[in-house]
């Protein structure tokens, strides 16, 4: 395996390392086009004003929030009137394709970020956010840095691969407080991911308010995995989720994960259960033993459930998707998924949102047109998982790509067991442990055969929290690996099929380290990365 100890050179091109004094600057996601202009550098000082109109100034405001706090300066928002202390955030119809494309140039006359729409300012915010000293992640201005708020000279014109870039947090095995989500909200935005996956109901819980539905947090949230304690998100609490989210431009997708995965559920309504005797709450970590029941003597009390539940649902959630789960039902039989499958994806269909199932759910030939598959395979696919992924295609569909050896980032790390956090986070199953260069090392079109990269909508990391009770123990598996999947989603695949060059990844991640120590975060420091 490549060593991820890069040598810290000045590179042209895309590359996006250099030599910055004693720190090292890197982006992550590398750039399309990163330049370094080697003219002067630029420096927030008390003087700098943000400089935004119209949409741009909300973009503006979020940026400067947490930038006064870290400086103590005023940095107000102004409306026009450019000076070189100033950062100004223009849009600009010329300035890339699509929605999330960007420009920044920054040097002596100042900062420009220029982008065709309010997404890509924001994006290009983060890039700005990188290339800033990691004080700039500070709660508080008690930190300074020795050479003050500077921004090396540079040109970057950049845009994603991928337009959907996901991390899915588990909280139905696991609760996670508001703030905890939040928290992961902005350190997901940092990487340029857009999509935060919130997997809301499981068999250990069922963790968002549901009216029509009282019991399915009134009893079906009571409870997590190993007896750690219950919660849920009331509607206020998801609506402040989505808002914050929505401030830098993250979609929230709720999953509603069904047929299996449902026993929180069941064991709060005994009329779902085909013997209408509800189980007990379960607290363990298997999968695959509970089901909605297919036959037709509860389809009344079933449709019900599922038009009532994923219309409450749909109601709360602005985004364009719905994710109705669909995977490991191994307690249904074919006939009875396949039944089930269809009365929950035309259901999720009928909201008006865009349904996202995992690959599983591709057996079916009756998925409302569109529907998205989640592929959670390995790497190289086993048994069904590729004809069932490409199912989606051939029904008018498009396929996100989660494969479970590299991108689930509950896997456990190669050298786990005497970390401070002990041996007890995280999972074998996919292939054993995955290390940082593995989750860097894949290309999404290579997974599944037949697919093209236009059938790819994106690249997204799970993390089940089966073995994560804790914001500290969600953070020290999600963090360095998340990178490398936002890195292969936003980034650009090397020419000619080569392989993407771990080592300048390592040395921007070495940089990216400094950010993520500001903000506090107990990552894992790896072996193979020279953390400053
Ligand atoms: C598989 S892969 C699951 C989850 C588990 C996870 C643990 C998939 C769609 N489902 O139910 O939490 O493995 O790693």
């Amino acid at each position: 395996t490549a060593s991820l100890v890069g040598a810290v050179v000045a590179l042209g091109g895309c590359t996006a390392t250099q030599e910055n004094g004693d720190a090292v600057t890197g982006i992550i996601p590398a750039p399309v086009e990163f330049e370094l202009t080697h003219g002067a550098p630029f420096t927030i000082t008390d003087e700098t004003r943000f400089v935004a109109s119209g949409d741009a100034a909300a973009v503006a405001e979020t940026f400067a929030a947490q930038a006064r706090l870290a400086t103590g300066f005023d940095l107000p928002v102004v409306d026009g009137g450019t000076a070189a202390s100033d950062i100004a955030l223009v849009i600009d119809a010329e300035a890339g394709t699509g929605e999330e494309a960007y420009t920044l140039e920054s040097g002596a006359d100042g900062v420009r970020i220029a982008a065709p729409s309010p997404a890509g300012l924001f994006r290009g915010t983060q890039t700005l956010r990188q290339l800033l000293p990691a004080e700039i992640e500070r709660a508080d201005a008690s930190t300074a840095p020795d050479g003050g708020w500077t921004v090396p000279a540079a040109s970057v014109a950049d845009a994603p691969r991928f337009a959907y870039r996901g991390s899915m947090l588990d909280v139905a095995r696991h609760f996670f407080p508001v703030q905890d989500v939040l928290d992961h909200i902005d350190r997901i935005a940092m990487l340029k991911l857009n999509v935060l996956h919130l997997h809301l109901t499981d068999d250990q819980g069922w963790r968002l308010q549901i009216d029509s539905w009282p019991q399915l947090t009134g009893i079906g949230a009571s409870t997590s995995t190993g007896g750690d304690g219950g919660g849920f998100y009331s509607k206020a609490d998801y609506a402040r989720i989505v808002e914050y989210a929505a401030e830098r431009f993250v979609t929230v997708v709720p999953e509603i994960d069904l047929p299996g995965h449902t026993n929180a559920a069941l064991s709060a309504y005994p009329e779902l259960n085909c013997d209408g005797v509800a189980p007990q709450p379960y607290e363990g970590i298997e999968v695959g033993f509970s089901s909605l029941c297919a036959s037709p003597e509860r389809a009344e009390a079933t449709d019900r459930f599922l038009a009532d539940v994923l219309g409450e649902v749909a109601e709360m959630t602005p985004g364009p998707w719905l994710h109705v789960g669909g995977d490991e039902s191994l307690a249904t039989s074919e006939a009875d998924y396949l039944d089930l499958v269809r009365r929950i994806a035309a259901a999720g269909a009928a909201t008006g949102k865009t349904v996202i199932g995992w690959h599983e759910m591709g057996a079916s030939r009756e998925l409302p047109a569109g529907t998205v598959g989640q592929y959670w395979d390995f790497v190289a696919p086993r048994d069904d998982a590729a004809e069932h992924t490409t199912s989606f295609v051939e029904q008018g569909g498009s396929v996100i790509l989660s494969p479970a050896d590299v991108a689930y980032l509950d896997m456990k790390y190669p050298d786990d067991p005497d970390g401070p956090l002990g041996g007890k986070l995280g999972q074998l199953w996919a292939d054993g442990p995955t290390t940082l260069e593995e989750a860097y090392g894949w290309e999404p079109t290579a997974i599944v055969p037949g697919l093209a990269e236009t059938d790819i909508l994106g690249v997204e990391a799970p993390v089940w929290t089966e073995t994560l009770g804790t914001a500290d123990e969600l953070e020290f598996m999600v963090f360095p690996r998340i990178t490398a999947i936002a890195e292969i989603a936003w980034s650009p695949a090397p020419d000619g099929g080569a392989a993407r060059d771990a080592s300048d990844f390592g040395a921007r991640l070495a940089s990216l380290g400094t950010h993520l120590d500001a903000l506090g975060i107990d990552y894992r420091k790896v072996d193979g990365v020279a953390w400053v």
